[in-house]
């Protein structure tokens, strides 16, 4: 039994950042477009005409970076590989430079004391793959599995756990039904073909580790936005029961051995023809572990999303609500049987308006978050949640997709002119908080 705010030993502490985000270098050493390069191109996709064209850089700075990550004692950091530049063509030969340069990250890593967690998609399909139908296509999920094996191939030798996709939710529903995300589809009925897709894809990375890792851990990461219903009207209850299934079932259902959410697919008209016989049992093969991701909760009713007034909210609107963290971990540990969790983001967009005399960036609001969610996750260990490690989403400030550049999640500011790095005041006190594996209690 540990006392409130600390944590087990051996309670893994990191960041996560993913490729497209920070990288920049799009045009480097051979990686070839992606899905994200062509939908930044698109007027009107991203609020500030943005791209991740030179992000952070970490493509040429990634080696400062790991010293950061150094600095602050991060024991682990997960980052995502870039499909394009390791399989430009999304299917056939391998970049050597592209794989090089996880070579190099994965050994700087591993040098510093730094656990690497890569994760092998993080939502920047190659074009050449969109060309041909991109998650519509089932092709996409087997070249997903040669991708896999290229990447296992050559870092696997290094790495204990590996995840195939980040937050398959997202992509099929942002990228194809509501359109916000790249590809900029906007169909229910593709929705439903790419989280099937996808979710193949990951049946089939995973077959590829198990055969060319047997001594590494195999996760996937899902995004959980718990969803209450505004009232206890039917229509409002319904509601948000058809948004959880959408949201938070879809995946972990299949995942565990069930089936989609039978009655939203029903009301929603899905004809299931993209499903073939076999494949619930391939994806449904047991994982490792599995990763979550987690930054706010839903109120639905019948009309639609609902906007509480007089909540703490981040900077692009989410209501910030550290107990649905707590109450994720619990109806997880309830409901399903994974040996073991790993919270693989959260993290909040805060204003960072806030300097002290030597210009570095004050975040007592992004301080006060992080402490919240923590103190939720040590209550959650101490009530028998098998949560075995905790990742801030993020480590630097970046791209945030449609958003651009405006939000600013990091742990470390970035400046985007100069690409200088600047711990911001949470950098320090997370350091602090893994050194002393516990978190200061509130007040
Ligand atoms: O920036 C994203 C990340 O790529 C995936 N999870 C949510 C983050 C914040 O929106």
């Amino acid at each position: 039994m540990t006392a409130a705010g600390e944590f087990p030993e051996g309670f893994r502490w990191g960041a996560a950042t993913s490729a497209y985000q920070i990288e920049g270098a799009v045009d480097s050493d051979g990686r070839s477009p992606s899905i994200w390069d062509t939908f930044c191109a698109r007027p009107g996709a991203i609020i500030d005409a943005s791209d991740g064209s030179t992000a952070c850089d970490h493509y040429h700075r990634s080696a400062g970076d790991v010293d950061l990550m150094a600095s602050m004692g991060l024991q682990a950091y997960r980052f995502s590989i870039s499909w394009p530049r390791v399989v430009p063509d999304g299917v056939g030969a391998a970049n050597p430079k592209g794989l090089d340069f996880y070579d190099r990250l994965v050994d700087h890593l591993l040098e510093a004391g730094i656990t690497p967690l890569p994760t092998l998609y993080h939502w920047d399909l190659p074009q050449a793959l969109d060309d041909r139908g991109g998650w519509l296509s089932r092709e996409t999920a087997l070249a997903f599995a040669d991708y896999t094996e290229v990447v296992v191939a050559r870092l696997g030798d290094r790495i204990d756990t590996w995840a195939t996709l980040n937050e398959p939710f997202v992509s099929a529903n942002h990228g194809y039904v509501t359109g916000e995300h790249a590809p900029g589809q906007r169909s229910r009925r593709a929705g439903f073909g790419a989280s099937h897709h996808l979710l193949l894809a990951h049946g089939f990375g995973l077959e590829r580790i198990r055969s060319l890792a047997p001594h590494s851990r195999a996760a996937i990461v899902l995004n959980f936005t718990p969803v209450d219903a505004v009232s206890d009207a039917p229509a409002d209850l319904d509601a948000a029961s058809r948004q959880d299934d959408l949201e938070n079932l879809w995946y972990i259902e299949p995942l565990a051995g069930r089936d989609y959410p039978s009655a939203t697919a029903d009301a929603l008209g899905w004809d299931r023809s993209e499903v073939h016989d076999g494949d619930l049992a391939l994806i449904s093969a047991p994982i490792d572990l599995l990763g979550l991701n987690y930054y706010t909760r839903a109120v639905v009713g019948a009309d639609g999303p609902v906007d509480l007034p007089h909540v703490p909210r981040n900077s692009m609107g989410w209501e910030i609500h550290p107990p649905s963290l707590g109450r994720l971990l619990r109806w997880l540990r309830d409901d399903y049987e994974f040996a073991s969790y790993l919270i693989c983001e959260n993290g909040a967009p805060l204003p960072d308006l806030q300097r002290d005399a030597t210009g570095s960036v004050i975040d007592a609001d992004r301080i006060g978050f992080l402490q919240d969610h923590l103190l939720e996750v040590a209550d959650a260990i101490a009530d028998g949640c098998p949560v075995e490690g905790y990742l801030v989403w993020s480590l630097l400030d970046n791209f945030e997709w449609a958003w651009g550049y405006g939000p600013t999640f990091g742990l470390v500011e970035v400046d985007f002119e100069s690409l200088e790095r600047r711990p911001k005041e949470s950098a320090r006190w997370y350091a602090d908080v893994i050194a002393q594996n516990k978190v200061p209690p509130t007040g």
